[in-house]
């Protein structure tokens, strides 16, 4: 795919008005993938239908895209999609939708769309809570984390949506987040020319909901930058080896005087470096130097709660389905012809 510069793509696919997104929210990064994909693929605008919900991932295309949009209630987006797609099928139908939005308070339709195999892309963007109205506990919500509705922490158990997409009968899924902007485009490209129900989960990063989420204290414009660190630390794609030999220590007490102390009883054998960790907040990094390291010896360190491997507790990014199976729109056609309508 050529890459043209910013201003094309701006001049070519943006309205050219004020973003009412916050400063580092990954939308407008989702934005920028889609249009990049879209222009990859040659499709013109003129057939492309982008259909949202409510919350700021709604306002993606919304506003934004110069083209056909259509903004409906909360949760509904893929209903309204439905109608859409189902009358002209020859339309790319595209759903920008939001974790509460797509997985909460549309998780019905979302299945259903699912289980129909309708030719939608949908591209749920998961900031783990309900960001617009303050940041309220949502289905996708890490366990213990803290959300507005959850000021001593979250007690429930989010969905994992792309399991819950793939049961119910999707044929393309993928996983990404805000960091694998390359990835994700692809993906959207693949999603859009995928026949089917297509479904990718973008874990965006809201700097100002999830800073009291993950308990990050500095000025919000530092917080971009940690939450995408974060993103790649707590990730790993499907099928791409992991790369170096090293640990997270999960520290007793202050991880900066853990840090202190581990360093100082390792010596030259291993590096440290504080990092972000989505399952396990603000943790060690021990990079080993010396090939001959003994993990179980660093692991019984004073100052080291725990030890955790390099996979653990990580997401799996990637495309998990590509199948063919029969498309809705084209079936319920054939329905309406043998009943001897249009
Ligand atoms: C029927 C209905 N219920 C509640 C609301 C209030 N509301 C507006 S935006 C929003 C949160 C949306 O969260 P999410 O879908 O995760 O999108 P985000 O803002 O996080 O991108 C809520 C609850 C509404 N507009 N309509
Ligand atoms: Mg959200």
């Amino acid at each position: 795919m050529s890459v043209k510069p910013l201003s094309f793509y701006r001049d070519e696919y943006i309205r050219n008005q004020p973003s009412a997104f916050c400063v580092g929210c990954g939308d407008g990064i989702i934005l920028n993938c889609f249009v990049r994909a879209l222009d990859g693929l040659g499709t013109p605008k003129e057939n492309v239908l982008c259909v949202s919900g409510i919350g700021c991932a709604a306002w993606i295309p919304s506003p934004n895209f110069n083209g056909d949009t259509l903004h409906t209630t909360h949760g509904r987006a893929l209903a309204f999609a439905t109608g859409a797609k189902a009358f002209n099928s020859d339309l790319t139908t595209v759903v920008f939708t939001g974790d509460g939005d797509g997985a909460g308070i549309g998780g019905n339709h979302l299945i259903h769309a699912a289980r129909r195999n309708i030719d939608i892309t949908t591209i749920l963007v998961n900031n783990m809570s309900y960001a617009m109205t303050g940041g309220q506990i949502a289905p996708t919500t890490p366990h213990d984390e803290r959300t507005a509705t959850s000021p001593y922490g979250n007690p429930e158990n989010p969905f994992d949506v792309v399991e819950l997409v793939s049961a119910a009968g999707a044929t393309y899924v993928a996983r990404w987040t805000t960091n694998h902007v390359v990835e994700l485009t692809s993906s959207i490209g693949e999603s859009i020319q995928h026949r089917g129900f297509s479904f990718i989960e973008v874990l965006s990063q809201c700097p100002t909901q999830q800073r009291r989420m993950f308990d990050m204290r500095e000025p919000v414009h530092r917080l971009p930058r940690r939450l995408l660190e974060m993103f790649s630390e707590s990730t790993y794609v499907r099928g791409r080896p992991e790369r170096g030999e090293y640990r997270y220590a999960v520290p007793e007490g202050a991880t900066e005087e853990a840090q202190n102390d581990i360093e100082s009883e390792l010596g030259d054998s291993a590096s440290t470096s504080l990092v972000d960790h989505l399952a396990f907040g603000r943790v060690i990094r021990i990079e080993a130097v010396d090939a001959g390291l003994e993990w179980d010896s660093v692991g019984s360190l004073e100052a080291i709660h725990r030890l955790v491997g390099p996979t653990e507790g990580k997401v799996e990014l990637g495309v998990f389905v590509r199948e063919e199976k029969p498309e809705f729109t084209e079936s319920l056609h054939r329905v309406i012809r043998n009943a001897g309508g249009g």
